[in-house]
């Protein structure tokens, strides 16, 4: 992009600020803040905390947005606040996600009250850093607060996204002016999509395995503005921030960008990340939830079973370079070996190493710590009626922010997705039978049921009409079959074609739909209205309200903020802390010394995650003896490294020393992500 086009990108972000559409009608409780007020509110904020905060710019976005940290220390106690471990705080990774900012504004706001009232977290900021980034893609953000309102993922870089030589130059248009970017159908003859039939405003993919055929085209609202015979086949913008991040990039996705970290903001914040080394522990408000759901979003399964050891490889551990062998085995021979070093040593360490591919799964050191935390975690969810998180928890994705955290920076990253929409309430009949309660049954109570029922599943499930109730109810009696195994049989049998509507399977936006009807009383959905479209003829206009699935409620977001910061809390007192437990000094001879010192993490994390040294990212405990005068060292290093120390361990250290008695010992202890320690010891 040249210099020139900037200003006038930044007259119209502030133009599209200016224009704050109001919020959706079933919401209108909802306050979310935009880029804009973000920023007055970061100014006020470090305005009146002026001890323990300081606001500045890691960058700007495409569109010339400042990206604004607020970092939150004591500045007055030593060492200063980037010598000390940091937590940092990012929300607005993935650009339609804003109640992330709302939470990390009120984590900020939080922590800068408790100080001074506080005292465990007086002496936190005493101790520790913590830095908050609450808008990563200012442009994606402001998109809520623009008009038409469309659902925004990318920045504002300019992508040609059909290859046609011009750039951003068919994007939506509000065709029926009710200031929402929704979609058309239209019938058409090649079309793939079917009006569903269990919910007529749902559209679905027609499936031809079930002899279905697709009868409708779907587009998001708008013109063939250049007249190609696509329809929005090239809009504004833009990279995704949340997948263009180096771990597990996606090459050739235009939305990833061309390369990883091509982008001003993932830049900027990476250089703050590798200028800020004390960072210790990530907390992540986006779509991801770590928590609830560790696995990697996307991920592609190594690809073959069996591998060949590259012959270099292959000598060096007595394997044969022509034989192909399981990730399993080559783990087993590489753990016998004793190769690694005190790594933990597993399939996916191997494929990274025979270059089959970047990790993907957590280590399992650190996964157990994970599942620790997550007992607790839920458990907080459920009490405030936030357990159907997990069913849609989605993992790291390709690309994105906590996936580098975790496998490329190598540091905890706790990933919050805050709120979703909400299950339908199913009304649970208790009488009523499902494929689940049948394989739990017995055949008396099978039997019980009675034929009424039996046949009323059997049509729900669209069995076929030879698989009849009275024909089961002879077979459970004579002892042919078990519930259970019918249960099986069940699962395995094609459902008959046409069996009816209730046969079919759940539309996936069945459920936003529910909430729509339910909760917003229609105020997520616009029902489908006729449009004459000057290109496509007549169509249908209507669809879901953008951010439906991103702007909860007041009520609902309240409950879920408080919870998450209050827990993100609780994890930054985790941090690891090194202290020196007990020291002794033993007399050996005439001005000869033994000092043992007995280092403890009283954390309760460990001082580095096995990825981190996995990732030659994380930094070894050093423990330094100083001596003064006379004293020499006569046996040990004057700098002792100590890789790291898990939850509440404790090693033990020595020295010998030739010291005066009566004099002292200085001895530190420092790492970049652990407080330092100093003290003196006395000779006697
Ligand atoms: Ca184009
Ligand atoms: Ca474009
Ligand atoms: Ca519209
Ligand atoms: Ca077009």
């Amino acid at each position: 992009m040249s210099r020139l086009k900037i200003p006038l990108l930044l007259v119209m972000t502030g133009f599209l600020i200016l224009m704050a559409t109001p919020l959706l009608a079933g919401q209108a409780e909802t306050k979310f803040n935009s880029p804009a007020e973000v920023v007055a509110g970061l100014k006020s904020l470090a305005g009146k905390y002026p001890e323990i905060c300081r606001l500045s710019t890691i960058g700007k976005s495409y569109g010339g947005q400042d990206i604004q940290v607020l970092e939150i220390a004591a500045r007055k106690t030593k060492p200063g606040p980037e010598a000390r471990p940091a937590v940092l705080v990012v929300a607005n990774s993935e650009g339609v996600h804003l109640p992330g900012t709302e939470a990390a504004l009120r984590l900020a706001e939080d922590l800068l009250t408790a100080y001074g009232q506080d005292k465990a977290w007086t002496d936190f900021l005493n101790r520790n850093t913590v830095y908050v980034i609450p808008v990563l893609n200012p442009e994606a953000a402001g998109a809520y607060f623009s008009k038409p309102l469309q659902e925004r993922t990318f920045n504002s870089r300019p992508v040609d996204e059909d290859n046609d030589g011009l750039v951003d130059e068919d994007g939506p248009e509000d065709l029926n002016g009710d200031g929402l970017i929704t979609m058309m159908r239209v019938k058409s003859p090649e079309g793939r999509w079917i009006i569903d039939p269990r919910e007529p405003r749902l559209m679905r993919l027609a499936d031809p395995k079930k002899g279905e055929k697709g009868e409708y085209q779907v587009y998001t609202e708008g013109l063939d503005n250049d007249g190609d015979g696509q329809i929005n086949e090239d809009g504004p913008g833009g990279v995704e921030l949340n997948r263009n991040f180096p771990h597990d990039f996606e090459y050739f996705q235009k939305r990833a960008g061309l390369y990883p970290v091509s982008e001003p903001e993932t830049e900027a914040l990476l250089r703050f990340i590798f200028d800020h080394n004390n960072i210790a522990m990530v907390i992540n408000f986006s779509t991801e939830n770590n928590l609830l759901n560790m696995q990697q979003t996307g991920q592609a399964r190594v690809g073959a079973d069996r591998v060949r050891v590259p012959r270099q490889f292959a000598g060096f551990l007595g394997l044969d370079p022509d034989t192909e062998y399981t990730l399993k085995e080559i783990v087993d021979v590489l753990k016998s070996s004793g190769f690694g070093g005190g790594m933990e040593i597993d399939e996916s360490l191997v494929a990274t190493f025979l270059g089959l591919g970047p990790a993907m799964n957590l280590d399992r050191s650190d996964q157990a710590i994970y599942e620790e935390l997550q007992k607790d975690y839920k458990g907080g969810l459920k009490e405030i009626g936030l357990d159907y998180l997990e069913k849609r928890a989605r993992g790291v994705g390709k690309g994105s922010f906590p996936a580098f955290c975790y496998y490329q920076y190598g540091v905890p990253v706790f990933s919050f997705d805050l709120w979703q929409v909400p299950e339908p309430k199913k009304e649970e009949k208790k009488d009523e039978l499902t494929a689940d309660r049948l394989k739990s049954m017995s055949s008396e109570e099978f039997l019980a049921l009675g034929e009424e029922k039996i046949a009323a599943f059997l049509k729900e499930r669209g069995a076929p009409p030879n698989f009849n109730a009275a024909m089961l109810i002879k077979m459970v009696q004579s002892g042919q079959v078990t519930p259970a195994r019918m249960a099986e049989m069940m699962e395995k049998m094609p459902r008959a074609a046409g069996a009816g509507v209730a046969g079919a399977e759940e539309n996936p936006e069945a459920y936003l739909l529910a909430y729509s009807d339910n909760v917003l009383k229609g105020a997520g959905f616009v029902n489908w209205k006729p449009f004459k479209h000057p290109d496509l003829g007549q169509v249908e206009i209507g669809g879901f309200v953008p951010f439906l699935k991103y702007t909860p409620p007041a009520d609902q977001l309240q409950a879920t903020i408080k919870y998450h910061v209050q827990y993100s809390r609780k994890l930054m007192m985790k941090l690891p802390s090194v202290s020196i437990k007990e020291t002794k000094v033993e007399k050996l001879g005439t001005d000869l010394y033994r000092l043992t010192v007995f280092l403890q993490n009283e954390g309760l994390l460990p001082t580095s995650f096995a990825q981190g040294r996995r990732a030659l990212t994380s930094y070894p405990i050093r423990v330094s003896l100083k001596l003064e005068g006379k004293q020499k060292l006569f046996a040990g290093r004057p700098v002792e490294q100590v890789p790291f120390l898990q939850a509440g361990e404790v090693r033990k250290l020595e020295w010998t020393v030739q010291a005066k008695k009566g004099s002292s010992l200085g001895l530190r202890v420092w790492s970049n992500r652990v407080s330092p320690v100093e003290t003196m010891v006395k000779v006697d």
